[in-house]
Protein backbone atom coordinates (compact mmCIF):
# COMPACT_ATOMS: atom_id res chain seq x y z
CA UNK A 1 0.00 0.00 0.00
CA UNK A 2 1.06 3.24 -0.98
CA UNK A 3 1.51 5.77 2.16
CA UNK A 4 -0.98 9.02 2.25
CA UNK A 5 2.63 11.19 1.89
CA UNK A 6 2.95 9.48 -1.81
CA UNK A 7 -0.13 11.60 -2.87
CA UNK A 8 -0.35 14.74 -4.44
CA UNK A 9 -3.64 14.33 -5.67
CA UNK A 10 -6.62 13.73 -3.94
CA UNK A 11 -9.67 12.29 -5.67
CA UNK A 12 -13.46 12.21 -4.13
CA UNK A 13 -16.02 10.74 -4.88
CA UNK A 14 -18.47 12.52 -4.14
CA UNK A 15 -22.53 11.33 -4.05
CA UNK A 16 -23.66 14.46 -4.00
CA UNK A 17 -22.19 14.32 -7.84
CA UNK A 18 -22.46 10.94 -8.98
CA UNK A 19 -25.01 8.65 -8.50
CA UNK A 20 -24.32 5.67 -6.37
CA UNK A 21 -24.67 3.32 -9.73
CA UNK A 22 -21.67 5.00 -11.10
CA UNK A 23 -19.41 5.21 -8.24
CA UNK A 24 -16.86 2.14 -8.64
CA UNK A 25 -16.83 3.26 -12.30
CA UNK A 26 -15.84 6.98 -11.26
CA UNK A 27 -13.19 5.82 -8.98
CA UNK A 28 -11.80 3.80 -11.15
CA UNK A 29 -11.13 6.46 -13.75
CA UNK A 30 -9.88 8.60 -11.13
CA UNK A 31 -7.57 5.83 -9.83
CA UNK A 32 -6.41 5.57 -13.74
CA UNK A 33 -5.95 9.15 -14.04
CA UNK A 34 -3.53 8.80 -10.95
CA UNK A 35 -5.32 9.75 -7.74
CA UNK A 36 -2.90 8.91 -4.83
CA UNK A 37 -5.78 8.91 -2.43
CA UNK A 38 -9.45 7.91 -2.97
CA UNK A 39 -12.48 9.26 -0.68
CA UNK A 40 -15.97 8.36 -0.51
CA UNK A 41 -18.45 11.10 0.72
CA UNK A 42 -21.94 10.90 1.09
CA UNK A 43 -23.55 13.35 2.94
CA UNK A 44 -27.20 12.75 2.07
CA UNK A 45 -26.50 9.08 2.68
CA UNK A 46 -27.01 6.56 5.78
CA UNK A 47 -24.28 5.01 6.23
CA UNK A 48 -25.34 1.53 6.79
CA UNK A 49 -26.52 1.66 3.59
CA UNK A 50 -22.81 2.52 1.89
CA UNK A 51 -21.20 -0.85 3.54
CA UNK A 52 -21.56 -2.75 -0.29
CA UNK A 53 -20.48 0.51 -2.24
CA UNK A 54 -17.41 1.44 0.28
CA UNK A 55 -16.10 -2.51 0.23
CA UNK A 56 -16.13 -2.54 -3.86
CA UNK A 57 -14.57 1.41 -3.30
CA UNK A 58 -12.08 -0.28 -0.78
CA UNK A 59 -11.31 -3.38 -3.03
CA UNK A 60 -10.85 -0.95 -6.38
CA UNK A 61 -7.91 1.14 -4.01
CA UNK A 62 -6.76 -2.48 -3.09
CA UNK A 63 -5.85 -3.34 -6.54
CA UNK A 64 -4.51 -0.21 -6.90
CA UNK A 65 -2.58 -0.30 -3.98
CA UNK A 66 -4.00 3.42 -3.23
CA UNK A 67 -5.40 4.30 0.33
CA UNK A 68 -9.24 4.10 0.66
CA UNK A 69 -10.88 6.84 3.30
CA UNK A 70 -14.62 6.99 4.10
CA UNK A 71 -15.69 10.27 4.97
CA UNK A 72 -17.55 11.19 8.27
CA UNK A 73 -18.43 7.29 9.66
CA UNK A 74 -15.90 5.74 11.94
CA UNK A 75 -18.48 2.59 12.00
CA UNK A 76 -18.44 2.29 8.42
CA UNK A 77 -14.60 2.79 7.99
CA UNK A 78 -13.96 -0.11 10.63
CA UNK A 79 -16.82 -2.31 8.51
CA UNK A 80 -15.37 -2.06 5.32
CA UNK A 81 -11.63 -2.15 6.25
CA UNK A 82 -11.28 1.08 5.10
CA UNK A 83 -7.31 2.29 4.95
CA UNK A 84 -8.58 5.33 6.62
CA UNK A 85 -11.42 7.83 7.89
CA UNK A 86 -11.62 12.02 7.22
CA UNK A 87 -13.03 13.63 10.23
CA UNK A 88 -14.11 17.30 9.74
CA UNK A 89 -14.19 19.86 12.49
CA UNK A 90 -16.78 19.19 14.52
CA UNK A 91 -17.34 15.38 13.59
CA UNK A 92 -15.60 14.27 17.30
CA UNK A 93 -12.65 12.83 18.89
CA UNK A 94 -9.63 12.13 16.93
CA UNK A 95 -8.55 9.65 19.62
CA UNK A 96 -11.83 8.29 19.82
CA UNK A 97 -12.18 7.49 16.54
CA UNK A 98 -9.04 5.79 16.35
CA UNK A 99 -9.71 3.15 19.36
CA UNK A 100 -12.22 2.17 17.36
CA UNK A 101 -10.57 1.60 13.95
CA UNK A 102 -7.40 -0.76 13.27
CA UNK A 103 -3.80 -0.10 14.22
CA UNK A 104 -2.63 1.76 11.01
CA UNK A 105 -5.47 3.16 9.81
CA UNK A 106 -5.14 7.36 9.00
CA UNK A 107 -7.12 9.38 9.77
CA UNK A 108 -7.38 13.16 7.88
CA UNK A 109 -8.91 16.40 9.69
CA UNK A 110 -10.33 19.76 7.69
CA UNK A 111 -8.94 22.76 8.73
CA UNK A 112 -10.17 26.19 7.66
CA UNK A 113 -7.30 28.17 9.45
CA UNK A 114 -3.38 28.11 10.94
CA UNK A 115 -4.65 27.42 14.43
CA UNK A 116 -7.09 24.73 13.18
CA UNK A 117 -4.20 23.42 10.80
CA UNK A 118 -2.07 22.90 13.94
CA UNK A 119 -4.25 21.84 16.56
CA UNK A 120 -4.87 18.91 13.85
CA UNK A 121 -1.25 18.21 13.87
CA UNK A 122 -1.22 18.31 17.72
CA UNK A 123 -4.11 16.19 17.96
CA UNK A 124 -2.23 13.55 15.60
CA UNK A 125 -3.87 13.38 12.12
CA UNK A 126 -2.14 11.56 9.57
CA UNK A 127 -2.96 14.33 6.79
CA UNK A 128 -5.11 17.55 6.67
CA UNK A 129 -7.47 19.31 4.15
CA UNK A 130 -6.84 23.42 4.49
CA UNK A 131 -9.62 25.45 2.46
CA UNK A 132 -11.86 26.14 1.19
CA UNK A 133 -9.38 28.50 -0.90
CA UNK A 134 -12.21 29.30 -3.16
CA UNK A 135 -16.10 29.13 -2.79
CA UNK A 136 -16.96 26.02 -4.37
CA UNK A 137 -20.22 24.83 -4.94
CA UNK A 138 -19.56 20.98 -3.50
CA UNK A 139 -19.53 23.22 -0.04
CA UNK A 140 -22.19 26.23 -0.34
CA UNK A 141 -22.03 29.10 1.52
CA UNK A 142 -18.66 28.17 3.97
CA UNK A 143 -16.30 31.27 3.50
CA UNK A 144 -12.97 30.91 0.89
CA UNK A 145 -10.10 31.39 3.14
CA UNK A 146 -7.63 32.67 0.31
CA UNK A 147 -4.54 32.07 -0.73
CA UNK A 148 -2.02 33.90 1.93
CA UNK A 149 -1.97 31.24 4.86
CA UNK A 150 -1.26 28.51 2.11
CA UNK A 151 2.61 29.02 2.54
CA UNK A 152 2.88 29.02 6.40
CA UNK A 153 0.52 26.01 6.76
CA UNK A 154 3.21 24.09 4.44
CA UNK A 155 6.39 24.90 6.21
CA UNK A 156 5.00 24.31 9.43
CA UNK A 157 2.39 21.40 9.51
CA UNK A 158 2.97 20.68 6.15
CA UNK A 159 6.84 19.63 7.38
CA UNK A 160 5.27 16.85 9.77
CA UNK A 161 2.19 15.31 7.87
CA UNK A 162 1.03 15.96 4.46
CA UNK A 163 -1.68 19.44 3.89
CA UNK A 164 -3.96 19.10 0.92
CA UNK A 165 -5.16 22.32 -0.20
CA UNK A 166 -8.90 22.01 -1.00
CA UNK A 167 -11.89 23.92 -2.32
CA UNK A 168 -12.59 25.35 -5.73
CA UNK A 169 -9.27 24.00 -6.97
CA UNK A 170 -9.61 23.63 -11.02
CA UNK A 171 -6.72 23.97 -13.73
CA UNK A 172 -7.32 27.16 -14.24
CA UNK A 173 -6.26 28.11 -11.10
CA UNK A 174 -4.02 25.46 -9.76
CA UNK A 175 -0.69 27.73 -11.01
CA UNK A 176 -1.84 30.09 -8.62
CA UNK A 177 -1.99 27.70 -5.98
CA UNK A 178 1.18 26.03 -6.19
CA UNK A 179 2.81 29.64 -6.44
CA UNK A 180 1.04 30.25 -3.08
CA UNK A 181 3.01 26.92 -1.85
CA UNK A 182 0.92 24.13 -2.24
CA UNK A 183 2.24 20.54 -2.79
CA UNK A 184 -1.30 18.56 -2.93
CA UNK A 185 -4.54 19.07 -3.69
CA UNK A 186 -7.93 17.55 -3.35
CA UNK A 187 -9.99 18.43 -6.29
CA UNK A 188 -13.88 17.56 -6.31
CA UNK A 189 -15.96 18.51 -9.01
CA UNK A 190 -14.17 19.53 -11.48
CA UNK A 191 -12.84 16.12 -11.54
CA UNK A 192 -16.58 14.75 -10.88
CA UNK A 193 -18.32 16.67 -13.61
CA UNK A 194 -15.21 16.24 -16.87
CA UNK A 195 -15.80 14.53 -19.86
CA UNK A 196 -12.58 12.24 -18.56
CA UNK A 197 -11.95 12.41 -15.34
CA UNK A 198 -9.22 9.90 -15.99
CA UNK A 199 -7.72 12.11 -18.18
CA UNK A 200 -8.34 15.20 -15.85
CA UNK A 201 -7.02 13.46 -13.10
CA UNK A 202 -3.77 13.00 -14.73
CA UNK A 203 -3.05 16.51 -16.44
CA UNK A 204 -3.59 17.91 -12.07
CA UNK A 205 -1.39 15.37 -11.39
CA UNK A 206 1.53 16.13 -14.08
CA UNK A 207 1.27 19.88 -13.10
CA UNK A 208 1.45 19.33 -9.11
CA UNK A 209 4.56 16.88 -9.57
CA UNK A 210 6.19 19.45 -12.34
CA UNK A 211 5.75 21.98 -10.27
CA UNK A 212 6.58 21.30 -6.72
CA UNK A 213 10.02 20.04 -7.43
N1 LIG B 1 -14.09 20.31 2.11
P1 LIG B 1 -14.50 21.22 -4.92
S1 LIG B 1 -13.91 22.36 0.65
C1 LIG B 1 -15.31 18.66 0.70
O1 LIG B 1 -12.52 23.32 3.10
C2 LIG B 1 -14.71 19.97 0.92
O2 LIG B 1 -12.78 21.51 4.22
C3 LIG B 1 -13.62 21.55 2.09
O3 LIG B 1 -14.86 20.47 -3.59
C4 LIG B 1 -12.92 22.17 3.22
O4 LIG B 1 -13.22 20.68 -5.42
C5 LIG B 1 -14.68 21.00 0.02
O5 LIG B 1 -15.67 20.83 -5.80
C6 LIG B 1 -15.25 20.96 -1.35
O6 LIG B 1 -14.47 22.68 -4.63
C7 LIG B 1 -14.21 20.67 -2.39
Amino acid sequence: MVGISDAFLYGIVDLGYVDKSQAVGMARSLLDGGVGVLQLRAKAHQPDALLPLAILLREACDEFSIPFVVNDHVNLARDCRAHGLHLGQDDGNLLAAREILEDGVIIGRSTHSVEQARSALEEGADYIGFGPLFPTPTKEGRPAIGLSNISEVQSTVGSKIPVFCIGGIKPVNLDEVIAAGARRCVVVSHLLQADSPKEEASLILSTLINQSH
